[in-house]
């Protein structure tokens, strides 16, 4: 992969580079967990692809309203000559930006960010035709590196967007990290633009996580093919099960994978054996339902003052510009 087109921030080309620690300490709890970022192999992010496209899953095409009402609105109000998107993806629904922007001044800086290099790669160079004017260098890592990177070279017209709720899929204290590291990265007068998936019904949410087509189960299941490439295991998808319920104490949607017999795999890499009781679930995501008001608080508490909030007609979704 050429190095101008996108700059790896981990020296490795696996983005997810690390040597398992949290995947043991999840696998050796009593209830056991693993980090969502072990969805997104390159096979994940495209099945991930085909979530946002599902009937039932509400929030991309929710988001994605907003953003063709908006996304001038938001280019004049910026006014940056630099976007940078946490989680890019195919930076599908980012276009509609980058349109707007375009509108204004084509010496633009659009700096997607990933942890799928395939996915990566392939969006820098469909947008770099789309956007001949615009300069485009994609960089792949973490949230934690990239966030980093971001803070030891500051921009002063910089917007940060972050969205898709991905933000939900952190707990609430990882959501307060990650807006710390967010306002570090950021200049007084740069924008940080989040999109967020708000409280609804029960029965809007579960089916957006149990689709009828089994996708979003491909996609769960899809964690445990990758852990058996990346720590040479053994799982057997054929013994799990997705489902994903709502908690509505924590407003949020939780996606478990449940084992159906009494087995062990192992990782050998990481030389761990689990053991699984038949019926024991591993809860591979948790995707939280904001309020805004208390979101709003906490954003404010950051130094990041809202400045505008856009929904869609129901209130599914909030799309909130802050200013640093
Ligand atoms: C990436 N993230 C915001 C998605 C969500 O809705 O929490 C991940 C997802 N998991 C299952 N469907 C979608």
């Amino acid at each position: 992969m050429s190095p101008q087109l996108v700059k790896i921030l981990n020296n490795s080309y696996e983005a997810v580079k690390n040597d398992g620690q949290d995947v043991i300490a999840g696998l050796t709890k009593n209830l056991k967990t693993l980090p969502p970022k072990y969805f997104y192999d390159d096979y994940g992010s495209e099945l991930f692809e085909q979530i946002c496209e599902l009937p039932e899953y509400y929030p991309t095409r929710t988001e994605t309203s907003i953003l063709e009402q908006y996304a001038d609105e938001i280019a004049q109000i910026t006014g940056s000559q630099e976007l940078v998107e946490l989680g890019s993806g195919s930076s599908t629904k980012t276009r509609l930006l980058l349109d707007a922007y375009q509108k204004i001044d084509n010496s633009f800086t659009y700096i997607p960010t990933d942890v799928s290099g395939g996915i990566l790669k392939d969006s820098v160079l469909e947008l770099q035709e789309k956007y001949p004017y615009f300069s485009i260098q994609g960089l792949l890592g973490t949230y934690e590196e990239t966030l980093t990177y971001l803070e030891s070279n500051p921009q002063p017209t910089r917007t940060i967007c972050f969205l898709g709720s991905s933000a939900g899929n952190f707990s609430p204290q990882e959501f307060d990290n990650f807006l710390t590291k967010i306002t570090r990265s950021l200049q007084p007068g740069n924008h940080f633009l989040l999109g967020i998936d708000l409280h609804k019904p029960k029965e809007i949410l579960e089916p957006a996580y149990n689709d009828a087509q089994g996708i979003t189960a491909a996609f769960n299941l899809n964690m445990l093919s990758h852990l058996n490439w990346r720590f040479q295991g053994n799982f057997d998808l054929d013994w799990f099960n997705h489902k994903a319920i709502y908690n509505q104490a924590e407003t949020q949607i939780e996606m478990y994978l449940y084992c159906q017999e009494n087995v062990t795999f192992s990782l050998e890499i990481l030389d761990l054996k689990v053991n699984f009781q038949a019926g024991e679930s591993i809860l591979t995501e948790i995707s939280r339902k904001f309020d805004l008001g208390i979101l709003s608080t906490q954003l404010e508490a950051k130094g990041l003052k809202m400045k505008k909030v856009y929904t869609d007609p129901k209130k599914w979704f909030g799309l909130i510009l802050c200013q640093a």
